[in-house]
């Protein structure tokens, strides 16, 4: 009897299209899911594209998978897969693998490698971006885990990610909860991301007064230089798009409020658990809180705005873009930083140019700019900031004239712009020789004898506010 190279329990839309993908690239792939039914359908309708080995049973479907196994697990992130895992791990032996491409948090996938690496198994928290089609056609692949369990899982991983120049967008990205941490910041850039491309269609429609099939053209147009990349491609997509029922835009007869679920939010919880200023995705997270706050908004509806209305059309558009850009490198700067940060925190040794090449394809912030961003950490891989890297700090400088026209023009007009505005201020509180910080120093020092360092001697120091105010070493 065939044995399956690997195995697939889980089979929504994510674990079907990724046994699919599989079994489309010739790998025999046993499939299991709690409810039997998502298992026939899957061999009914889709049976003939390679080899399925189907199973009712969890013992059946680990009897089928050759050793040592390689047991992925897709079904939803949380207690779900906590069941899985202890219903699938009484039935390996050691060396097996389990892989979890879910959106798992990267503590809970650190907590489940540390308890199954004690049975002697291997637990793999591996990103996947792309979405369904992307599980079918070539996601972006982020595996965690032991460099061992890459060896085995690897190739095949490899063989149906993305592949962008020949190469696979799949890296090993470092021990136990590496893989899931990439994923949740590429998310968080993914947030922010978007949060630049709505403030730019909202500003060109509100400043500029385009509409939005116009407003299409202009992304169409970005889509052909540096900007290019699937969020600019489809976004041109949704704004061209008439709903068919009323025949106005649809971007007008969607309700306008988002929601916020798990790893954006996470980004932005672990960023600061990092002390690392994430400001651009913080944002993007807030803004669509905001968006789904109906009642705050109802009630604020009628505060007063400003009476100036300063439209200018000529090279608005390009200034947008030039904001736009401008932005976009801020967030990944901060996303790379945060990274940065966790490899160092948890020793994972994470290459950040391998991370940027597998995001160039298969993932939703795929993009050209990728290479470049490869293309810096190539050149220097401690760096603390692509800010400084040659190619971004000319691109940022030579933007900052048309980012900051952007960010004072949808101030006047009262647009509201946090991304393009915070941004801005990042870039602004990087470059500044001092900054404010030192006088919040002096508060806290006041009113609750922090103390404060001083920039002319080693050292803390406090001064005695209530008292003679003279210093004394703390
Ligand atoms: P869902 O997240 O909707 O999960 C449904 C699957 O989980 C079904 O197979 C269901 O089995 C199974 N399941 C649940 Br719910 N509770 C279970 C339990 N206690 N024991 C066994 N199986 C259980 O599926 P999805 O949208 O395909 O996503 C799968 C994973 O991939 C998630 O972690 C998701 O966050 C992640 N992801 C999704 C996307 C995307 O675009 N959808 C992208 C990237 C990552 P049943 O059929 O018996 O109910």
């Amino acid at each position: 009897m065939t044995k399956a190279r690997i195995g697939v329990t889980g089979l929504a839309v994510m674990g079907r299209n990724l046994a699919r993908n599989l079994a489309r690239h010739g790998h025999p792939v046993a499939v299991h899911n709690r409810t039997a039914a998502r298992t026939k359908a899957l061999i009914e309708e889709y049976g003939d594209e390679g080899t399925f080995i189907p199973a009712e049973t969890p013992e059946e479907f680990v009897a089928s998978l050759e050793r040592p196994r390689r047991l992925v697990i897709m079904v939803k992130a949380g207690a779900p897969t906590d069941a899985v895992i202890e219903e699938f791990a009484p039935l390996l032996e050691p060396g097996d693998m389990i892989v979890d491409g879910g959106n798992a948090h990267f503590a809970d996938t650190r907590r489940r490698e540390a308890a199954l690496r004690e049975r002697g198994l291997h637990f793999v928290g591996t990103g996947i971006s792309g979405g369904e089609e992307g599980a079918l056609h070539g996601p972006s692949i982020m595996p965690g885990g032991s460099a061992e369990s890459y060896e085995a899982l690897g190739p095949l991983l490899e063989d149906i990610a993305a592949k962008v120049d020949g190469t696979p967008c799949c890296t090993h990205v470092g021990p136990d909860g590496a893989g899931h941490f990439v994923k949740m910041v590429h998310n968080g850039i993914e947030y922010a991301d978007m949060q630049l491309i709505a403030e730019s269609y909202d500003l060109l429609r509100h400043a500029a007064g385009l509409s939005p099939a116009e407003i299409a053209e202009v992304f169409r147009t970005w889509n052909t230089g540096r900007l290019e990349s699937y969020l600019i491609e489809i976004t041109a997509e949704v704004l061209a798009h008439t709903d068919a029922a009323t025949g106005r835009p649809f971007v007008d007869v969607v309700l306008d409020q988002a929601e916020q679920k798990g790893t954006g939010r996470w980004t932005v919880q672990t960023a600061l658990d990092l002390g690392i200023p994430v400001s651009g995705i913080a944002e993007a997270v807030f803004a669509r809180s905001v968006s789904g706050h109906a009642e705050l908004r109802r009630a604020a509806r009628n505060l007063p705005g400003p009476q100036n209305d300063v439209r200018y059309l000529s090279g608005f558009a390009d200034d947008v873009e030039q904001a736009l850009y401008a932005s976009k490198v801020i967030a990944y700067a901060q996303g790379f930083h945060q990274i940065q940060a966790a490899s160092a925190e948890y020793g994972w040794g994470i290459d950040l140019a391998k991370m940027a090449t597998i995001w160039r394809g298969g993932c939703i912030i795929r993009a050209r700019f990728l290479d470049r961003i490869r293309a810096a950490y190539e050149a220097d891989p401690r760096t603390p900031t692509l800010l400084t890297d040659d190619h971004f700090a000319e691109a940022v400088g030579a933007a900052q004239d048309a980012w900051r026209r952007v960010v004072a023009t949808a101030a006047q007009l009262g647009i509201p712009a946090p991304g393009f505005s915070s941004a801005l201020a990042y870039y602004d509180s990087l470059r500044a020789e001092r900054l404010p910080a030192a006088l919040t120093q002096g508060q806290r020092d006041f009113f609750g004898a922090h103390t404060y360092r001083r920039v002319d001697r080693e050292g803390s120091f406090h001064t005695l506010w209530s008292g003679d105010r003279s210093e004394v070493e703390a």
